[in-house]
């Protein structure tokens, strides 16, 4: 099941709200990254407390380990993770693009070797949705092949990014099938492909709006590309997708990319960089980023930022209403230098923050009639620096 209804719209960008079988998600959203059935570092229950709707997980590496005979003993995906709101799996279209060498397409489907164990895999698109099903993700991506931009330093062709948009526009035909015959009671979206060539791009799309699916995505976009094309097919791609269905920008991107995005019609966005990052010291804040290994840090006792409210910034508030105070930058440095486990911990709870208060902010700036100036306001702030 899924429902999607825009609110309200300003220029290309869109308010919305998508139903789905284990709840509502508010859009424009950023989705966090649970590849291996965890947001790596926070629990579910931080999660939920900082607002988070929807979470990803991911086909390949859940079928890899803990494999599907435990997932199915509980009955998905949902209950084994202790996640009871919306979850949305890839379905290792992209994991066949990362394994680079490894692997062999064809048109059946992919060959590898396991990374986990070596034993040989062969993942198809009814395999893909066969195991989807028994995670029960809310959203189930269609099996594609994500177009490189380049192999060894080749360009990828016209003729090359042709041949694999129409193998994955097959291979969607494949998947609905076999999703109808599983009745699986979930939402299957479809994935735009075509490189960096819009008239490519058009063909897939015009596919499989005719193959109707309940939402979009669009994908091969940050795989490597200067920014300048990726930018191209953003304000190409996503504004030429049926506008009642939900439009989903694939592992994008930086704060910038998504307030991009938004401006260009784009729903959700998921991206594993508030997560990635923040475990390498990497922090976003409403004035820039700051990297806190910097020695620039070592006796600072500000927060990150004193306008932010999470954990890490705030502390928290005790019954009776007094405050703990935030962490110091001086603090998380010295965790970092420490390598200790709170470090990034308490970097994750800030980042992931920092992106789905962001996405809020977002949000009501539409609903009030004002993203534009939102969109001046914030990038003028986080070039001001932190
Ligand atoms: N296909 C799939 N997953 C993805 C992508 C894609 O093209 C991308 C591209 N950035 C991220 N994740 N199935
Ligand atoms: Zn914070």
């Amino acid at each position: 099941m899924l429902n999607f209804e825009v609110t309200h719209t300003e220029g290309l960008a869109r308010r919305g709200r998508l139903t789905l079988n284990h709840g509502v998600v508010q859009t424009p959203i950023f989705m966090p990254v649970g590849t291996y059935g965890t947001v790596k570092g926070i629990t579910p229950r931080s999660l939920d407390e900082m607002d988070a709707q929807i979470i990803l997980g991911n086909t390949f590496h859940l079928w890899m380990r803990p494999g599907l005979d435990v997932v199915k003993q509980f009955g998905g995906l949902h209950r084994f993770e202790q996640w009871d709101k919306p979850i949305l799996t890839d379905s290792g279209g992209f994991q066949v693009w990362s394994l680079g060498e490894m692997r062999k397409i064809s048109e059946e489907g992919v060959k590898f070797a396991s990374p986990v164990n070596g034993d040989r895999l062969f993942l198809t698109p009814e395999i893909s949705m066969q195991i989807q099903t028994v995670l029960n993700s809310d959203i189930v991506m269609q099996f594609d092949e994500c177009t490189p931009y380049e192999t060894k330093g080749h360009r990828t062709t016209e003729a090359e990014a042709r041949f694999s948009m129409e193998l994955s526009r097959r291979w969607a035909q494949r998947c609905q099938a076999e999703f109808a015959r599983l009745e699986n009671p979930n939402a299957l979206f479809g994935i735009v492909q075509g490189g960096m060539f819009e008239h490519l791009r058009e063909e897939s799309l015009a596919a499989l709006v005719e193959m109707d699916f309940p939402g979009y995505a669009v994908g091969g976009v940050s795989v490597g590309e200067p920014k300048e094309d990726m930018l191209r097919i953003m304000a190409h791609t996503p504004q030429r997708l049926p506008a009642h269905k939900p439009r989903y920008l694939m592992g994008v991107g930086t704060p910038e990319d998504l307030v991009a995005g938004v401006a260009q019609g784009v729903d959700m966005f998921d991206c594993v960089m508030p997560t990635r990052n923040a475990r390498n010291g990497h922090l976003f804040t409403r004035y820039g980023d700051l990297k806190i290994r910097n020695s620039r840090h070592r006796s600072d006792e500000r927060p990150l930022d004193e306008s932010c409210t999470c954990y890490t910034c705030q502390g928290y508030t005790r019954a009776g209403g007094s405050v703990s105070g935030g962490f110091s930058r001086a603090y998380l440095h010295h965790l970092e230098r420490c390598g200790e486990m709170l470090a990034p911990m308490l970097a994750t709870i800030h980042n992931l923050h920092y992106y789905l208060n962001l996405m809020r902010e977002i949000r009501q700036a539409l609903e009030a009639g004002g993203f534009a100036a939102f969109a001046q306001r914030f990038r003028s702030e986080r070039q001001r620096g932190i």
